[in-house]
């Protein structure tokens, strides 16, 4: 019965994404990106509103930078008696940067599994950020069939990059590895480029980044580097659908940091690396995304005339099924619900 219900509602997550990045679309490149994040976490309200589940955010977003948001314990759905429980993990723009001038690589993105009770489901770290490894299922199989150590955390990016070369069978000089530009991954920009490894540095946006290893026709081998662990959560989720896998381990600025964040965890789980069936357990997840601007997973929101053109994936782990949805909304007639004034609005 829950696993039906995960199947009954999945469109019901796509709309949500979808209105997300068309509500959001009138705020790329203004330079507002807490406007932006404010009109897809309405629209995001505003969808599940209407819709019979009793969610529960496990994973939120907004809590490094005070950006509005969609927090931890918030809820989503009508919570009438009976309906099913749902453990929801959300980021309404992963990008939001990027909307706000105008560049590639945002997306809508969220992910929820059928919960016995509220909980548990995912795992949520209490990590702002975390050090994170992600690399499709050819790379993926190849640590299962050699058994070698896969604590990749801990061992040196040039071994990483030997291996991954070998499992895909290029030589170190041909693997891509995609790095979010921060100041704190600058010690793995060094090391790709002194392997001769190809470098692809991206402004913002790691979940696009750390999927697309597991993506075909990406061109991206590995993804590596300090990024936000909310978003590591996102990922494991669409990995588990495609395949490939993520280790992560919660990463801390310095010992007055970890104290703040570790929120009674042991020295031993917050050095744990987690990999992406550790992070959701089981099988019963979905996820799904909509792009926003043009990324490697999806093309953008496209407006031709009074017509919108949306691209969404969407993902179970349990059946591995990837569904790509382009939907074509007539703004003649396309309304979005919006929570802030329960109230169906034009775009
Ligand atoms: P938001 O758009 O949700 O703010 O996230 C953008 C992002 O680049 C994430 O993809 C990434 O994980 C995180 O920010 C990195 O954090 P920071 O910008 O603080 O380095």
């Amino acid at each position: 019965m829950f696993q039906d219900a995960e199947r009954n509602i999945e469109f019901e997550f796509i709309r949500a994404t979808e209105n997300a990045a068309l509500s959001s679309m009138r705020w790329i490149g203004r330079g507002d990106k807490e406007s932006a994040d404010a009109a897809a976490c309405d629209a995001i309200y505003g969808v599940f509103d209407l819709v019979d589940i009793r969610g529960e955010v496990q994973i939120g977003e907004g809590i490094k930078d005070n950006a509005p948001g969609i927090f931890l314990g918030d809820k989503l759905g009508m919570w009438r008696d009976g309906s099913p429980y749902f453990d929801i993990a959300l980021d309404p723009i992963d990008g939001t940067t990027n909307i706000s001038k105008g560049m590639d690589n945002s997306i809508s993105v969220m992910a929820a599994a059928v919960a016995p009770t509220p909980g548990g489901v995912m795992k949520n770290l209490p990590s702002y950020y975390s050090h994170k490894l992600a690399y499709g299922p050819a790379v993926a199989k190849a640590i299962k069939k050699f058994h070698v150590s896969s604590n990749w955390i801990d061992q040196s990016l040039p071994e990483t990059i030997e291996f991954v070369a070998r499992a895909l069978g290029k030589r170190p000089g041909e693997v891509v590895v995609q790095i979010l530009e921060r100041p704190r991954n600058q010690t793995f920009v060094d090391q790709v480029r002194a392997v001769g490894a190809n470098l692809r540095m991206i402004a913002d946006g790691d979940i696009t980044a750390a999927v697309a290893p597991s993506l075909p026709d990406s061109g991206v081998d590995l993804y590596v580097g300090i990024g936000g662990t909310p978003e590591g959560i996102l990922t494991a989720t669409a990995l588990k659908a495609l395949g490939g896998d993520i280790q992560l381990r919660m990463w801390f600025k310095d010992a007055d940091d970890r104290a703040a964040q570790r929120s009674g965890m042991s020295d031993e789980e917050l050095m744990r690396v987690y990999y992406a069936d550790d992070i959701v357990p089981g099988d019963s997840a979905l996820f799904c995304a909509t792009g926003i601007t043009n990324s490697p997973l999806l093309p953008g929101v496209k407006m031709i005339g009074k017509t919108a053109i949306t691209h969404s994936i969407l993902m179970r782990a349990r059946s591995q099924t990837v569904r790509y949805i382009r939907a074509v909304h007539n703004l003649e007639h396309k309304t979005v619900h919006l929570r802030s004034d329960q109230a169906d609005h034009s775009l």
